[in-house]
């Protein structure tokens, strides 16, 4: 079937049927997954390539900007994260900023070409109060600019998660960062099932969910396998899969991690993309340290999304001009602003 005459939204999968002949899974084993994740590479692309054009339109990457709206003095312990209070990594803690400025910061990302603002809060979990509604107010601001408004503001209860969704929050970021075995070599403070508990609040308020994890944390490829089986397995997959490059920061306990092959993140992003063949698949953290061919070999995985703008939370990315000298000599066109497959 031409992709082109596939009509169905990017969130609302439940509502609008999938291309002929693309079936959406959720028993797969970690046996199947190691061995699609141990494919030859070629194999492998070519394998992710062709699911990702049965189901979205070619040549199109949604760009979404990334805004750390409160930053560091994290209780938290994720050995990855230089906001944790307890790392020294030279972020200061920082007051949440003011809705105004956020706005003012959403309005320019849109005219860069951005259509998804994504706001990331260093908070253990999300506390009632005036703080609350300020971000309440950041969500409704967003969606009044016309973008996709994502939030990233640790565990929430399921009242909150339903707060959240009037003010029109259309995804909610909450990662399981690796696999279940692995995951307490990396964080103490919370668990697993937390996390998991979090992400149930979030489908229940009917909020579209965005769920991935990082590669170069030490982990295994089991890890990273059974991690991509936890998501794909879930009763409805998360509309959005990002996948990280741990950026290993000076302070932090993986300052001194290997850094991570630009293939394995290939293969990460192509194996997930077999796996949740509808879910948008993005390549997140990491990108600075990517050749622009490694990138395109990402997208050709079916990577379709980047972070747009020359900063994450508190570490850089390539810069605007760059990304879009990319994009132009690729023939990459962005996808539009609440975009169709
Ligand atoms: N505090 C909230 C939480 O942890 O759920 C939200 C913000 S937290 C910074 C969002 C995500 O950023 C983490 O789950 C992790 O996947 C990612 N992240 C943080 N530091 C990273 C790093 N150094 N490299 C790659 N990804 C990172
Ligand atoms: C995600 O998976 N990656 C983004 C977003 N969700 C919130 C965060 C990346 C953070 C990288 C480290 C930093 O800039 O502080
Ligand atoms: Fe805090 Fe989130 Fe960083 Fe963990 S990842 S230390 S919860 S900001």
């Amino acid at each position: 079937m031409p992709a082109e005459s596939a009509t169905f939204t990017a969130h609302a999968h439940h509502a609008t049927p999938l291309p002929e002949g693309v079936t959406l899974r959720h028993d797969w084993t970690l046996e199947e997954v190691k061995e699609i994740h141990g494919m030859p590479l070629l194999d492998l692309v070519y394998r992710a390539q062709t699911v990702h054009r049965q189901v979205f339109r070619d040549n199109r990457v949604q760009l979404c900007s990334l805004l750390s709206i409160k930053t560091g003095g994290c209780p938290e312990d994720c050995a990855y994260c230089p906001q944790a209070a307890r790392h020294h990594t030279g972020v200061k803690a920082e007051k949440l900023m003011d809705v105004a400025e956020v706005l003012e910061s959403a309005k320019k990302a849109r005219e860069a070409g951005a259509t998804r603002f994504c706001m990331g809060a260093a908070w253990r979990s999300v506390k009632d109060g005036p703080q609350f509604d300020a971000v309440l107010e950041m969500v409704r601001g967003v969606r009044a600019l016309g973008m996709e408004a994502c939030a990233t503001l640790g565990m929430l209860t399921l009242s909150q998660a339903k707060r959240l969704k009037e003010a029109g929050l259309t995804a909610y970021n909450h990662n399981l960062d690796t696999s279940e075995s692995h995951y307490g070599e990396i964080i103490t403070t919370r668990t697993y099932a937390d996390r998991l508990q979090t992400l149930a609040h979030v489908r229940e308020a009917g909020i579209s969910v965005c769920c991935g994890g990082i590669i170069g944390l030490g982990e295994s490829l089991d890890d990273r396998c059974q991690m991509l089986v936890t998501l794909a397995n879930q009763e409805v997959h998360p509309e959005s899969v990002p996948i990280n490059a741990l950026v290993a920061v000076k302070g932090t306990p993986l300052e001194t991690q290997p850094p991570v092959e630009p293939i394995e993140m290939v293969r990460m992003i192509a194996t997930a993309r077999i796996l949740m063949p509808a879910s948008m698949v993005r390549l997140s953290a990491g990108r600075l340290q990517m050749s622009r061919e490694a990138q395109l070999l990402c997208m050709l995985a079916g990577a379709n999304s980047i972070f747009f703008g020359d900063k994450l939370l508190t570490t850089g990315n390539p810069d605007y001009a760059e990304d879009m000298a990319l994009l132009e000599q690729a023939g990459i066109r962005p996808l539009e602003p609440n975009a169709v497959r």
